[in-house]
């Protein structure tokens, strides 16, 4: 991997994972692109929009990538208001990924997530391998996005890889439509009013990483030996398992005063209990060696001395 395609580069995960990948290989090696760019935003960047395959095909073309990062997609609770529209962007711009990254013979990642599961998933220390019926037009895409992912690797031998992530928690891009936004809204209000309100329930619990986590977990994932990997396009990760007051109390330890508050949204609640309370990440371990840097106070600590610094 020396030259790399984002999509979804202005995303909660793709503005982060650009910024790092350029440290990493060289800004002129990592092309950003999605359907608008920051005008102070610096390096190649291509305004693409996934659901038109040429234009994908073209921008790794262009700039000679050897690899594609796919992250355009609808999160859960915006595919909910638009299951339609969630099912041509999340599933007509992973094919077309994965086509421009056929013709052009290009290493790809995409990542799933733990909403991939469903209300039948055994719901603790939730198997690499298990039930997997979700209830969400989110977490249909997922699952069908690993096993297209895992068509083109046995089909046309395309070096296909992905993670199935957590809630990811960041200070730089919030992220839209998310049922795991809480935990990023929480920090951002507790800094700016000590105060929270979670529509989600106490005592639901979900699985969460901080984003510097997820961030290495992709390149280290994609610098392993392909011939160590098993579950390739859909390894459970996770680093922290937490529900709304969990991140009252390490809050809390910063801000004595946080007040947290509850107004459940039934269609990001009913999302949320249909998804497992932790999966287990052993196989990411053993295969790849993922390792998970942050727990919740080290989060906390390190979001909130960020968010003092903006
Ligand atoms: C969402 N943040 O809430 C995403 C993620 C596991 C959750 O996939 O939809």
């Amino acid at each position: 991997m020396k030259k790399i395609l984002v999509t979804g580069a202005m995303g909660q995960i793709g503005s982060e994972l650009v910024e790092n990948l350029r440290e990493n290989y060289g800004s002129s090696n990592v092309v950003g692109s999605d359907l608008w760019k920051k005008e102070e935003m610096e390096g190649p960047f291509e305004i693409v929009d996934v659901t038109d395959g040429q234009a994908i095909h073209d921008a790794a073309k262009k700039h000679n990538v050897d690899t594609i990062m796919h992250l355009a997609a609808l999160l859960s609770a915006k595919a909910e208001s638009a299951p339609q529209l969630a099912w041509d962007l999340n599933m007509g711009g992973l094919i077309n990924a994965l086509e421009a990254a056929r013709e052009l013979d290009l290493q790809f990642f995409t990542p799933s997530s733990i909403g991939a599961f469903g209300p039948t998933t055994p719901k603790r220390n939730t198997p690499q391998e298990t039930i997997m019926r979700p209830t969400t037009m989110y977490g249909v895409n997922k699952v069908a996005g690993e096993l297209l992912c895992d068509y083109y690797y046995f089909r046309y031998g395309l070096d296909t890889r992905g993670v199935r992530y957590p809630g990811l928690i960041s200070c730089v891009t919030p992220p839209g439509g998310g049922t795991t936004d809480y935990a990023v809204e929480i920090y951002h209000e507790a800094m700016k009013y000590k105060k929270y309100t979670s529509y989600i329930a106490e005592n639901t619990y979900m699985d969460m990483m901080y984003m510097p986590d997820a961030l290495n977990a992709i390149i280290k994932l994609m610098e392993a030996d392909p011939d160590k990997l098993v579950n390739r396009n859909a390894y459970n990760i996770s680093a922290i398992s937490a529900a709304p007051e969990d991140f009252g109390n390490a809050i809390r330890k910063h801000i004595p005063e946080f007040e947290l508050n509850y107004n459940v949204d039934p269609v990001r609640q009913q999302i949320a209990e249909s998804w497992p309370d932790n999966i287990d990440s052993s196989a990411a371990k053993a295969e790849w060696g993922f390792e998970a840097a942050y727990d919740i106070d080290k989060m906390t600590e390190d979001m909130l001395a960020k968010l003092r610094s903006i």
